[in-house]
C-alpha cells in the first residue's frame, strides 16, 4: 500500500487534531448517524488511554468513536479522493455520513478507502470511526476479555506493554486521478561499481510508465519505460549503515503527451544476504547494536509524535548504535522513512507477540485463564489466517525501506509445544514468497533453548531474547556468564546461523546505587550488560546485540513491574540512565572501527 504523498498530480489533507470522542457503554446507538453525543475531545494521533482522568475510560474495552467534520477540496472534482488511516488499534471501522466504507482488523497498519462516490468536492461530511481495543485468542497479538464480579470487562494479554489504544497514527484525505500508480515495487542490486534498481508498477486503467531516478543533487542518472524494468546507475553511492545514500524514483502514467499520474519514492541502493554465519550488507560483515524499542511515551501512550522521533534517532546517534527492532509491532512510517534518510538499520516485526499461552515468566498473570476460560490454546486456523494478514500487510507496507534488512514474523511465540513447527512453517514460507530479497526470523524465547525450539530451523539468523542475571540466576552474574556461554555455544554448533541477541537487560531504578551487584541499581543493570559483552565477543557467530530496551515503557498492572517496565537505557523521557554511557564508549567504537 503506496503511503498518500502529494506530487504534481496528487493532494493531500491532514486530518489530525482534535476529533469528538465517547466511549461505547452500549448507549451510543448508531454513533455514524449523527453528532456524536459528547463532550469529549481527543486528539489524533494519540492513544486515547491516559489522556483523561475517568478510569472508565482508560480500562474501558470495547469500542470508542471518534467523529470530525472535513471538507473536501473545491479542486478535487474530477479526482478519486481516499481518506487513509496510518493505524486503528486493534480495529477500526469508518464511516462516510451514514456509510460504512471500510473496516480493518490488525492495529499497527494502514488502511484506506475510496469514498469518491460519497463526498462532493467543495462540500463538508461527517467522518465517523470507531476503534476496537479488544483481543481475543485469534487476533494477532493474541488476548482474553475476563469477565470480573458485577459483569465489568477486563482485557487480559501475554505480551509486556500496556494496551494502548485510538487512532495512533495520522490520518489523510488524499486525492489521486482515476488512471493512477496502485503500487511500486523496488529490488536493488549491485554489479561492480553499477547499481541495479529494479522496479515494478502496478496501475489501476491502462497507461504507460515511465520512470526516472535522480541523485541527491537532482541530476538524472537512469530513465526506463514499462511497467517493469531495471535503471541501471553507473557508480552508484550505496546506501550504508551510518551513511544513508537515497535516490529519488519518479514513476510517471503518461497517455499522449499528458503526465496522467505521478508517484515518487526513495530509494537506497543496497544487498542483504546471510551468508555462514555472517550477516552481510553490501557483501560486508554487519554487527548490529542498538534496541529493541517500544512506541511509547507519557500523555499520548503510542500516538506517533515528530518531536520524539527526532529526538530517539539523535540518542540513538549518540550512543553510537546503529540499529534498532520494531518490537512488537509495526512502527509509524515516519519512523522507517527516517531511519531510510539517517542510515538506521531495522528489523521490522509484526504485531505477533504473546502467541503464547503457557509462558508468563511472571509477566502477565493470564496464562491459566487463558486456555481454561476459553477452551482455546491459540496457533489455530483463525490465528494462522490473522497471522498471514499481519505478515501481508506489513511486507507490502515496508518493502521499498533500505532500512529494513529483515522481517521478525513473531516475538517468542510457544515453540516449545508439539505443532508449532505447522504452524509457522508456513509463515517462512509465505514471508519468502512476498519478499525474497530479505532474511526472515522469529526471535525465540527463554524456554526453547536450541535442542527445544521446533521453529529456529526455519529462520535464516537466530535471534534470542535472554535475561541471565536477571530472571534467572538473579544478582548472580558469575553463574549467569557460564549459562549464558554455554547457551549460545550450544547454539552456534547446532546452527551454524549468525546469531543476534534481540534482548538482554535489567529493570534499573534511576537513582538508586549500590556497591554490590544488586538488581535494580544503576551499577548492576552497567554490569549485567557488560557481561553479556564479555561472552558475546567470545562467540564467533554474534552479528548483534539490541539491548532491551530503548527506553522505559508502560504495561499492564502487576507486581513484576512498578509503573511499567524499567529495562530502559533512558527513562520514559528519555534521560539516560548510567548504562547509556557505557554502552555508548563500546558501540561508538565498534561504530568507528576502533
Ligand atoms: C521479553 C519480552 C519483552 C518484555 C521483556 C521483559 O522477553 O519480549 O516484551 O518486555 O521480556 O522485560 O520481561
Amino acid at each position: 500500500m503506496l503511503k498518500p504523498k502529494a506530487t504534481a498530480t496528487r493532494e493531500l489533507v491532514s486530518l489530525n487534531g482534535l476529533w469528538k470522542f465517547a466511549v461505547d457503554s452500549g448507549d451510543l446507538g448508531e454513533p455514524w448517524a449523527g453528532p456524536l453525543a459528547t463532550k469529549l475531545e481527543a486528539p489524533v494521533p494519540a492513544s486515547y488511554n491516559d489522556l483523561f482522568t475517568d478510569s472508565a475510560i482508560r480500562d474501558h474495552v470495547g469500542w470508542v468513536w471518534y467523529q470530525r467534520t472535513a471538507r473536501v477540496p473545491r479542486g478535487w472534482a474530477g479526482e478519486r479522493v481516499f481518506v487513509r488511516f496510518d493505524a486503528a488499534t486493534h480495529e477500526g471501522v469508518v464511516y462516510v455520513d451514514d456509510v460504512e466504507v471500510v473496516r480493518h482488523e490488525g492495529g499497527y497498519l494502514p488502511f484506506e478507502a475510496d469514498i469518491t462516490d460519497h463526498v462532493t468536492a467543495g462540500a463538508e461530511f461527517r467522518l465517523t470511526v470507531g476503534v476496537n481495543n479488544v483481543l481475543t485468542p485469534d487476533t494477532i497479538p493474541p488476548g482474553l476479555v475476563k469477565e470480573l464480579p458485577g459483569g465489568r470487562k477486563q482485557q487480559g494479554y501475554m505480551h509486556d506493554f500496556y494496551n494502548y489504544a485510538g487512532l495512533h497514527r495520522s490520518v489523510q484525505l488524499y486525492s489521486a486521478p482515476a488512471t493512477r500508480v496502485t503500487d511500486v515495487t523496488v529490488v536493488t542490486d549491485v554489479e561492480g561499481s553499477t547499481g541495479l534498481v529494479g522496479y515494478a508498477v502496478e496501475t489501476s486503467g491502462e497507461a504507460a510508465v515511465r520512470t526516472t531516478l535522480r541523485d541527491e543533487q537532482g541530476a538524472v542518472v537512469a530513465t526506463a519505460v514499462g511497467a517493469e524494468g531495471t535503471l541501471e546507475v553507473p557508480d552508484v553511492r550505496l546506501w550504508q549503515p551510518g551513511a544513508a545514500y537515497l535516490y529519488d524514483l519518479a514513476v510517471e502514467l503518461v497517455e499522449g503527451d499528458a503526465v496522467v499520474d505521478e508517484y515518487a519514492l526513495h530509494v537506497g541502493v543496497r544487498t542483504v544476504e546471510v551468508r555462514e554465519n555472517r550477516f552481510l550488507i553490501n557483501g560486508e560483515p554487519f554487527y548490529f547494536t542498538g534496541f529493541g524499542k517500544h512506541e511509547d511515551i507519557a500523555v499520548k501512550g503510542k500516538g506517533h509524535d515528530d518531536a520524539f522521533l527526532v529526538h530517539d534517532f539523535e540518542l540513538i546517534d549518540w550512543i553510537g548504535a546503529n540499529s534498532f527492532r520494531t518490537s512488537h509491532y509495526p512502527y509509524a512510517e515516519e519512523v522507517m522513512d527516517y531511519a531510510d534518510r539517517h542510515g538506521i538499520v531495522v528489523i521490522d516485526e509484526t504485531a505477533a507477540v504473546g502467541l503464547n499461552s503457557r509462558i508468563s515468566g511472571g509477566i502477565a498473570d493470564l496464562m491459566s485463564a487463558f486456555g481454561g476460560a476459553s477452551g482455546e490454546e491459540g496457533f489455530g486456523p483463525k490465528m494462522a489466517e490473522a497471522h498471514r494478514r499481519e505478515i501481508r500487510e506489513l511486507i507490502a507496507r515496508d518493502k521499498n525501506h533500505p532500512s529494513v534488512v529483515m522481517w521478525s514474523i513473531a516475538n517468542e511465540p510457544d515453540t516449545m509445544a508439539e505443532g508449532t513447527d505447522d504452524y509457522f512453517e508456513p509463515l517462512f514460507a509465505y514471508a519468502r514468497e512476498l519478499d525474497p530479497t530479505r532474511p526472515v526470523t522469529f526471535v525465540n524465547v527463554m524456554m526453547a533453548p536450541p535442542n527445544v525450539c521446533r521453529v529456529s530451523k526455519f529462520a535464516d539468523v537466530i535471534c534470542i531474547n535472554r535475561y541471565y542475571g536477571w530472571y534467572v540466576d538473579t544478582g548472580d552474574l558469575a553463574t549467569a556468564e557460564v549459562h549464558l556461554e554455554a547457551e549460545l555455544r550450544g547454539w552456534e554448533q547446532m546452527y551454524g546461523k549468525p546469531m543476534i541477541m534481540t534482548e538482554y537487560g535489567a529493570d534499573t531504578l534511576p537513582g538508586l546505587h549500590s556497591v554490590w551487584d544488586q538488581p535494580w541499581t544503576e551499577e548492576f543493570q552497567a554490569n549485567l550488560l557488560d557481561m553479556y559483552h564479555r561472552v558475546f565477543d567470545r562467540v564467533d557467530s554474534m552479528v548483534g546485540e539490541q539491548v532491551w530496551n530503548f527506553a522505559d515503557f508502560q504495561t499492564s498492572v502487576g507486581i513484576f513491574r512498578v509503573d511499567g517496565n524499567k529495562k530502559g537505557v533512558f527513562t520514559r523521557d528519555r534521560r539516560p540512565k548510567a548504562v547509556a554511557h557505557s554502552l555508548r564508549t563500546r558501540w561508538t567504537a565498534i561504530r568507528d572501527g576502533r
